[in-house]
């Protein structure tokens, strides 16, 4: 249980968040499925990161991890071993669902599995498509849920068209269609985060993206490379909310990773009328950066739906908090995928903020918000969800009374950083 009573402090001062978590995960799956080495620069040290790399140990790849430097050395996916213990993949959705797309095309046998909530995360959104691939995958409850066994076999490209705007089921079809014989075609009506396709060109392979299609050849060989992984947005996420609500603040980060497939929360602050400056270092990086300066805002109400959705929707729970304080309705819809996430996070959202007293209520597809409320104190769950977390804890920078959080540790999964940020910005 942690209490948390900070007297509606501003804050001030410069942080730099921690590393993207989907970058992370990727720099060290790219690198062990590509012949030689591959540096990695500003890893997340994040607890779900951390299980990417214990399961590539796993099969036998070299990880070395010196701060937030990694190193991985491979000779490429025919050297990786088959490991005798099961895949342990803890709370991470993505190391389970892009491991599932890598490992459809090896010669080894493996089993994989995660902790309670990755249990209940459906898993048939990769693993069907996989299959269509030739992929043999059995789970429990028809191939629904980990644990999950994958008999690696030869797999036939496929022309896939998403059902949900998922970059965890685009990218594990592109890391499949690495190994697959013919042109791997995945075709997306609302685009969902890119890093994969991104990170393909940085290791060498030739991939063609027009309009929501993305297609690739099979057989392609990666080289290893350097990877420079930017902050993480979906982290940086909490400190925009927290500067605009909090009085008489400014908070400025630096390094914040703007990939335009990333960047939804940008616009709808604008779109709130946040007093945000942001400042781009360099556009044509692989993953370009900025410095984001948030201050204290007059907000308004807005709605956020459609294709922005997937360019935010890790961002929802802490935009929720940002309505309750702004002028007017917020409507978020559109947003179903949130019931899939390591809660149900529009059950979890309505429930906490409900307990702080907000206008909120929760619809098919998002959420109905009424501002601005002043909220109060009280007791609220995290659901082990680090983002449901997280959104309690800047809450708690605005009530009047105390916060207390049953499982805030669940937090070190993307932001193990977080609270010590807060006390930073924090003026004493
Ligand atoms: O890895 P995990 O647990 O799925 O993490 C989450 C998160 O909040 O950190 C979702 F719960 O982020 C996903 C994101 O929602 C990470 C991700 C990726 O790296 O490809 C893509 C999104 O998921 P999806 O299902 O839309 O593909």
């Amino acid at each position: 249980m942690k209490t948390m009573n900070y007297n509606k402090a501003s804050l001030n001062g410069t942080i730099q968040v921690p590393g993207d978590k989907s970058i992370s995960h990727r720099s060290v799956m790219f690198g062990a499925i590509a012949q030689g080495v591959t540096t990695v620069e500003g890893f997340l040290l994040g607890e779900d990161c951390l299980s990417t790399i214990d399961c590539f140990r796993k099969l036998g790849v070299q990880i070395d991890v010196d701060g937030n430097n990694v190193r991985i050395e491979s000779v490429g996916i025919d050297a990786w071993r088959e490991p005798a213990e099961v895949l342990y993949t803890g709370n991470s959705g993505t190391t389970t669902r892009l491991m599932l797309g890598i490992l459809a095309g090896t010669n080894l046998h493996t089993v994989m599995t995660g902790d309670a909530s990755i249990g209940k995360r459906p898993m048939r959104r990769v693993a069907d498509p996989l299959r269509l691939m030739g992929a043999q995958i059995a789970g429990r409850d028809q191939g629904q849920f980990t644990p999950l066994a994958i008999q690696g076999t030869k797999l036939q490209a496929i022309d896939y068209t998403m059902p949900v705007a998922s970059a965890q089921v685009k990218s594990a079809i592109l890391l499949a269609g690495l190994r697959a014989e013919g042109t791997t075609i995945v075709r997306e009506s609302e685009t969902s985060r890119d890093h994969t396709e991104r990170m393909l060109r940085q290791f060498g392979a030739q991939v063609d993206v027009t309009e929501g299609v993305v297609s690739f050849k099979g057989g392609q060989v990666l080289t290893g490379t350097h990877v420079k992984v930017p902050g993480d947005i979906s982290s940086a996420a909490f400190f925009l909310v927290a500067g605009a609500i909090a009085p008489d603040s400014e908070i400025v980060m630096t390094n914040v990773g703007v990939n335009e497939t990333r960047a939804g929360i940008i616009d709808v602050l604008r779109e709130m009328e946040a007093d945000m400056d942001v400042v781009i270092d360099d556009e044509q990086a692989a993953e370009p950066t900025a410095t984001v300066t948030i201050r204290t805002s007059s907000l308004k109400g807005t709605t956020i739906g459609g294709a922005i959705i997937p360019r935010l929707i890790d961002e929802i729970p802490i935009l929720a908090l940002l309505a309750t304080q702004a002028n007017g309705q917020t409507i978020i819809r559109d947003a179903e995928e949130l019931k899939v996430k390591e809660t149900n996070r529009i059950d979890a959202v309505v429930a906490e903020l409900k307990k702080l007293g907000a206008d909120i209520e929760a619809t098919d597809d998002g959420m109905i918000i009424n501002g601005p409320t002043q909220l109060h104190g009280g007791s609220l769950k995290s659901y082990g969800d680090h983002r449901i977390g997280m959104m309690a804890a800047i809450a708690a920078l605005i009530t009047d009374g105390e916060v207390e959080l049953d499982d805030a540790e669940c937090i070190a999964v993307s932001y193990p950083t977080f609270f010590e940020h807060i006390e930073t910005l924090v003026k004493k």
